[in-house]
């Protein structure tokens, strides 16, 4: 036993040593490394899926969310600081970013930029009679701010547009207990599937109220849909 406690630390330590010099390190590595020093936890990254008929051929799809890091490679759970900053550091320095696109196909591909997944991905149906349905998300920014918008998106002549937003609480709606975040088929307090149809309250509305009896209908414009300038 005394040698097997001699032997595996020399082993640790070369192997170590073996992979530091193996690599040639670029600043932003050096700091994410430096940045999770005190690393006290790991926080889970999840994939999303959504299912249904979203390029209106007839068939349904799967969309499916892809988190990677700046080289492309996927991540499935980042090390957490002792504080918030040094994973929000850890996250901008590795380049994570979410992707989302139509599994076995080659459509367009959703890019969200810098982000840790997502709260939720959900296949709303087809809101606006063009026989696609429309998906909508909350995107998980690394950022300081309980503040976010759900994003509906639909695929207009192949490309990915965002079509209506609404603000949202993360602290309201996403509010689990637990180590497991669940999958979530509405967003509580924002978005509900009441009597029959999708209700939503805005959070950025003056007279927002979770309350489903006092959610408006949820209108989704067509593809020729443009943003107010
Ligand atoms: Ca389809
Ligand atoms: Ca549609």
């Amino acid at each position: 036993m005394k040698y097997l406690y001699f032997i595996v630390p020399l082993i640790i330590l070369f192997s170590c040593t073996k992979k530091e010099n193996s690599q040639t390190k670029t600043q932003k590595q050096i700091l994410s490394e430096n940045t999770i020093y005190n690393q006290s936890d790991y926080m889970k990254i999840d994939i999303h899926y959504a299912e249904g008929d979203f390029d209106g051929d007839g068939n349904k799809e799967k969309l499916v969310s892809f988190i990677s890091d700046s080289t492309g490679k996927a991540i499935d759970s980042i090390p957490t600081g002792n504080d918030w900053g040094e994973t929000l550091d850890y996250a901008f320095g590795i380049g994570l970013t979410t992707t989302i696109y139509i599994e076995g196909k080659k459509t367009d591909t959703l890019k969200l930029g810098t982000s840790m997944g997502l709260y939720c991905l959900i296949n709303l149906g087809d809101m606006n009679n063009d026989k696609k349905d429309e998906v909508i998300l909350v995107a998980d920014w690394p950022d300081y701010s309980n503040l976010n918008t759900a994003r509906v998106y639909s695929l207009c002549d192949n490309k990915w547009k965002e079509i209506k937003t609404f603000g949202v609480n993360e602290g309201i709606a996403f509010d689990w207990e637990g180590d497991i975040r669940p999958t979530y088929k509405d967003i509580p307090g924002f978005l509900k599937h009441y009597k029959g149809k999708w209700v939503i309250a805005d959070y950025n509305d003056e007279d927002y109220n979770g309350q489903v009896e006092n959610m408006k209908p949820l209108l989704i414009p067509n593809c020729n849909f443009s943003h107010k300038k």
